[in-house]
């Protein structure tokens, strides 16, 4: 009975390793440790082998059946793990040029805006330009008239890396590389993600977007500048509505304005959005210091200019009655769904 033992072990294990699916791995386990099964048989034998012997093959046998019962278990595991890599690698190996056949989803509130910002003033003339999130010190400051020390660093705290750069903190970091990229005359809109270390509200959050407009060209006048500003928004909300000038100190800008809109979350009478005050601080914008357009490589003499920072973030929540500025980030589809369209 030992050989037999033995024989049905080697035999199990040949069997074993054949088997590819856990179907497989199943009828083995009935072929062996089912009722009729040959380890379940070998027990049954024992009734006729004599007591001396019974104890010692009783053991071999009782082994034979862990051992099957533990390989059956784990080749059902790696089968399993195999099929699971197999999917894995299915999946990972996706053909993108295929026609997109099942579209849900939309555009982000933020995307539509920007889109349509940037239809508005392509028609005008303006050129689209994308920049970096990472600047250096130089970009985000220096080159707009924000030298080291300059109290203004206090009102954009952001995020530096050990190599000394940082998230920009306005899109006007774009400025210098874009007057260089293009000298004058030029007009040109950048949008883009911003980062503050700032204390969150209902209209501030420490992940925004801005964006900025340039036209430098000679007789370039603050009348340009309103004429500019007011054909953006009339276009953006396709109605009247509510703006201030008022003045504003930017470095980078002389002289400076703040353009602020009447909120229409409350309709001016002041909330948790506007800070009570009815007003939300949208569009800064200036005409460009000399030292900016210098550090860019035009000669402030010959030419003039002006520069707006649009709070495209804010200008969405006016536009779509978004209360808390996190709703927008919150990645939150139902909240989100409500102000967009396929
Ligand atoms: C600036 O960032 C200037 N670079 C704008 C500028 C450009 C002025 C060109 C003159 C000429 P300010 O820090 O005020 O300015 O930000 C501009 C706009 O971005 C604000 O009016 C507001 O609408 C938006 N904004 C600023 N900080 C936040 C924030 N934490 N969360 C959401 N929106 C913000």
């Amino acid at each position: 009975m030992k050989e037999k033992i033995e024989a049905l072990r080697q035999q199990f294990q040949e069997e074993l390793e054949k088997t590819g699916s856990s179907d497989q791995v199943e009828k083995l386990r009935v072929a062996y440790l089912g009722k009729k099964g040959c380890v379940t048989q070998l027990l049954k034998g024992l009734k006729e082998v004599d007591a001396q012997q019974k104890k010692e093959l009783g053991q071999h046998i009782n082994q034979l059946k862990k051992q099957v019962e533990d390989k059956l278990a784990q080749q059902v595991e790696a089968i399993r793990q195999a099929e699971m890599q197999r999917r894995i690698g299915a999946a990972e190996r996706y053909d993108v040029t295929l026609p997109v056949t099942d579209v849900s989803g939309s555009y982000h509130p933020i995307t539509i805006v920007q889109r349509q910002l940037e239809e508005i003033f392509a028609s005008m003339g303006f050129t689209i330009e994308d920049y970096k999130e990472i600047v250096t010190d130089y970009e985000c400051f220096e080159a707009v008239n924000i030298p080291k020390d300059h109290p203004a660093r206090d009102m954009q705290d952001t995020y530096y890396l050990e190599n000394g750069q940082l998230l920009k903190t306005h899109t006007s970091a774009a400025q210098n590389a874009i007057l260089r990229k293009y000298g004058a005359p030029c007009r040109a809109i950048f949008p883009g993600r911003c980062f503050r270390n700032e204390a969150i509200d209902a209209s501030h959050e420490n992940t925004f977007f801005q964006m900025e407009g340039i036209m430098v060209d000679t007789d370039i006048s603050i009348s340009n500048l309103i004429y500019f500003m007011k054909t953006m928004l009339s276009e953006v909300f396709e109605r009247d509505v509510k703006v201030r000038l008022r003045p504003g100190f930017f470095p980078f800008v002389e002289p400076g304005f703040e353009l602020d809109i009447n909120c229409l979350i409350c309709g001016g009478e002041g909330c948790s959005t506007c800070h009570h005050s009815g007003w939300v601080e949208l569009c800064p914008c200036g005409m460009i210091h000399p030292n900016v357009l210098k550090a860019g490589g035009i000669d402030p003499e010959t030419y003039t200019g002006f520069a707006f920072g649009l709070g495209l973030t804010r200008l969405v929540m006016m536009k779509y009655g978004v209360k808390d500025i996190r709703d927008l980030n919150s990645g939150n589809l139902k909240a989100l769904s409500q102000f967009t369209h396929e």
